[in-house]
């Protein structure tokens, strides 16, 4: 029989942890993710992976740890003995970094810092992903931005993941660990939290369309960002631990639209004009914004055989489709599909 495998994923609750736990169960692998403890049930995108009444032998298994707390994550990496771990939690909203730095810092920074240190002290062999990401690039000197285009981070959020980029590689070269940096842009999914500005939209339309709201806020429309589908993404994370070397590597789409493209594209789809619903409030404003993304992820195409199968109107579409669902769920008590 041949030895399951066994992977280690922090941020299991998030929208990638629940993509990333989806895949790796259909592997064969047998998944732990890390989830830290809430006043009120957070495992919504993960429910129906461990709570399917016809899966005799579970393949997720969920423990209490978090990325602030070194001594969870000692014990966890200690007694598991993962194969391979996918660093994914983080504070990963942009904005609130600014609200919260020595926060996002903790988490985004320090706590991938005492996960490596976790497998460095416990002495296994594991191979390590870093959810590395494109916020790095902040003011991009060029387009698209690749593997060697320098860090100009524009947040604290950002600043925390170069932090956290550069001592993966460190650990990499210092200490021979077979760890990655994924640097993935923006990658959105029906599961995407719902502050985040391509979700928000969608969930408000959706809203807007069953005339249960009139009015949608937003910030900055001119940023532009290179937006793919989650599910497309964590086949990535795989791939780049199942290659024969631990490199670093963009996953993008190398197509950038506006958040005006968004609007147009999302409230088209469904015969609406989104500039009778669409104010702007100087609140969503960031003190310092990206202004346009755009990955080559040519690398990745190259030494993973990767590529997104998902394109932007695919991606819009799925997107209003699900929370048109949710929406008619909640108001009408109609099965949902998320
Ligand atoms: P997400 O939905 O916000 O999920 C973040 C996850 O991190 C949640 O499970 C959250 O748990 C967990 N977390 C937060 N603080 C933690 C702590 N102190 N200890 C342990 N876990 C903690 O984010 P996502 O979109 O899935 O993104 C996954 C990762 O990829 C993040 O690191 C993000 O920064 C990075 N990334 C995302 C994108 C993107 O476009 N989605 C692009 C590049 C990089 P709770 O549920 O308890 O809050
Ligand atoms: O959806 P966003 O909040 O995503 P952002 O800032 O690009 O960050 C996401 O992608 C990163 C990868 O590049 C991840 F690392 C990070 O964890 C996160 O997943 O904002 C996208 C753009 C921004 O330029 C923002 O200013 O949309 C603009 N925007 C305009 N109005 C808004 C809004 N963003 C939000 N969240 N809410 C608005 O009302």
């Amino acid at each position: 029989m041949p030895k399951i495998k066994k992977a280690l994923v922090t941020g299991i609750t998030g929208q990638d942890g629940s993509y990333l736990a989806e895949f790796l169960v259909k592997k064969g692998y047998e998944v732990y993710g890390l989830m830290r403890r809430s006043s009120s049930f957070n495992t919504d995108r993960i429910d129906h992976l461990y709570q399917d009444p016809h899966e005799k032998n579970l393949r997720l298994k969920l423990v209490y740890g978090d990325l602030n707390d070194a001594s969870s994550l000692n014990h966890i990496v200690k007694t598991v003995k993962p194969d391979e771990i996918y660093n994914l939690g983080a504070q990963s909203h942009v904005k609130v970094s600014f609200s919260i730095p020595e926060y996002t810092g903790e988490v985004g920074a320090l706590g991938t810092t005492r996960l490596l240190e976790a497998i460095r002290d416990s002495g296994i062999k594991t191979k390590f992903y870093q959810a590395s990401s494109s916020e790095m690039y902040g003011n991009a000197s060029e387009f698209p931005q690749n593997e060697n285009t320098p860090f100009r981070p524009r947040s604290p959020y950002a600043a925390a993941k170069v932090y956290a980029y550069w001592m993966t590689a460190n650990y990499r070269e210092a200490y021979n660990i077979f760890a990655c940096n994924g640097v993935l842009f923006n990658h959105e999914s029906p599961r995407r939290g719902e502050t985040f500005v391509t979700r928000k939209i969608t969930m408000a339309l959706a809203r807007i369309r069953h005339k249960v709201q009139t009015k949608l806020y937003l910030g900055n429309l001119d940023a532009k960002r290179d937006w793919g589908f989650a599910g497309d993404y964590v086949e990535a994370m795989w791939l780049m631990l199942q290659h024969h070397e631990a490199d670093d590597y963009v996953v993008a789409t190398g197509e950038t639209y506006s958040v005006r493209q968004f609007l147009e594209e999302a409230f088209g789809y469904v015969g609406l004009n989104w500039k009778k619903y669409v104010e702007i409030d100087k609140k969503y404003f960031r003190p310092t914004e990206v202004d346009c993304l755009m990955g080559d992820s040519s690398k990745a195409k190259k030494l993973l055989n990767w590529k997104p199968k998902v394109n932007f109107p695919q991606l819009v579409r799925m997107m209003v489709d699900a929370d048109m669902n949710v929406v008619r769920k909640i108001l009408h008590g109609t099965k949902g599909k998320r």
